[in-house]
């Protein structure tokens, strides 16, 4: 669809206007919120790792290129979020430690909350502590981690550690996720699982929950 390649397009080139009008736009023809995300705006950002990959562009470009597909999280967003089934579970989402990375983590987030669950975002670079203070206090169903920066990795291992050191490592499933993570990892460091996207990760926690 030409009005998708618009979108992409608006986004490598990080003119963050056009990717907002255009956005707009698609949703007012009445394309799917999810064909406007995986086939323009992550097609776009995975353009834009590899340009930054290959020196073309630097991190002030990554920034706005970030910019630019928060602003259409944010149209996004709404059709995202919007649920039509009962409440099935609490969930605690945030990226880990020393990762600035939100964009995967904010899509998780609203995919969930479409799927009827209650999410509290803890936001980003979440210190340990944080979340285990979270899965004490919100006691939810779940416990989501995001990372996208390989170095962080091993910062989802520390919030495990510390929850079973606080017991309260069987008290919540645990769902990890972000490009540098796969099942080997959730099994290195003793999450329940590892879902490569928001769809599979719904259909995996609605299988712990028995839904
Ligand atoms: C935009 C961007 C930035 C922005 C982030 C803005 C923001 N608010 O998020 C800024 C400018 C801040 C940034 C900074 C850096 N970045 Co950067 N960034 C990117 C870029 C281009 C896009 C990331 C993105 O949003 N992708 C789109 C989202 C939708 O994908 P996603 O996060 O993978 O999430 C999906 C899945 O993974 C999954 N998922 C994610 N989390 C979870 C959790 C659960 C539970 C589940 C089930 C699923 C799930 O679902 C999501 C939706 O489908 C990537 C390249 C790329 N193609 O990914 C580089 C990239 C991630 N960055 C990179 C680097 C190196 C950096 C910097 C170190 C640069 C620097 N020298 O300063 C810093 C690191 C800062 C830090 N400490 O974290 C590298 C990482 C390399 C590596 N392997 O570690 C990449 C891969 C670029 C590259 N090719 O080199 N970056």
């Amino acid at each position: 669809m030409e009005i998708l390649k618009s979108i992409e397009d608006a986004l490598v080139k990080r003119s963050l206007n056009e990717v907002k009008e255009l956005t707009q736009k698609a949703l007012d023809q009445k394309i799917s919120p999810e064909d406007i995300l995986n086939k323009a705006l992550i097609k776009g950002l995975d353009t834009i790792g590899k340009l930054y990959e290959s020196q073309e562009i630097f991190v002030p470009e990554l920034m706005l290129a970030g910019m630019a597909m928060k602003e259409a999280l944010t149209l996004l967003k709404p059709h995202l979020e919007k649920s039509d089934v009962p409440p099935v579970g609490k969930m605690v989402i945030g990226t880990v430690a020393g990762d600035v990375h939100d964009v995967g983590k904010n899509i998780v987030s609203m995919v969930f909350t479409g799927s009827g669950f209650q999410v509290t975002d803890l936001g980003l670079d979440v210190a340990a502590e944080r979340f285990v203070d979270a899965v004490e206090k919100e006691k939810p169903d779940v416990l989501a981690l995001s990372c996208l920066y390989t170095p962080t990795r091993l910062a989802m291992k520390d919030v495990i550690q510390m929850l079973k050191q606080k017991k309260l490592r069987n008290k919540v499933k645990i769902i990890i996720g972000g490009a540098p993570i796969d099942q080997n990892f959730a099994d290195l460091i003793g999450a329940d699982g590892y879902a490569p996207d928001p769809p599979s990760g719904v259909k995996k926690v609605m299988g712990w929950l028995g839904k």
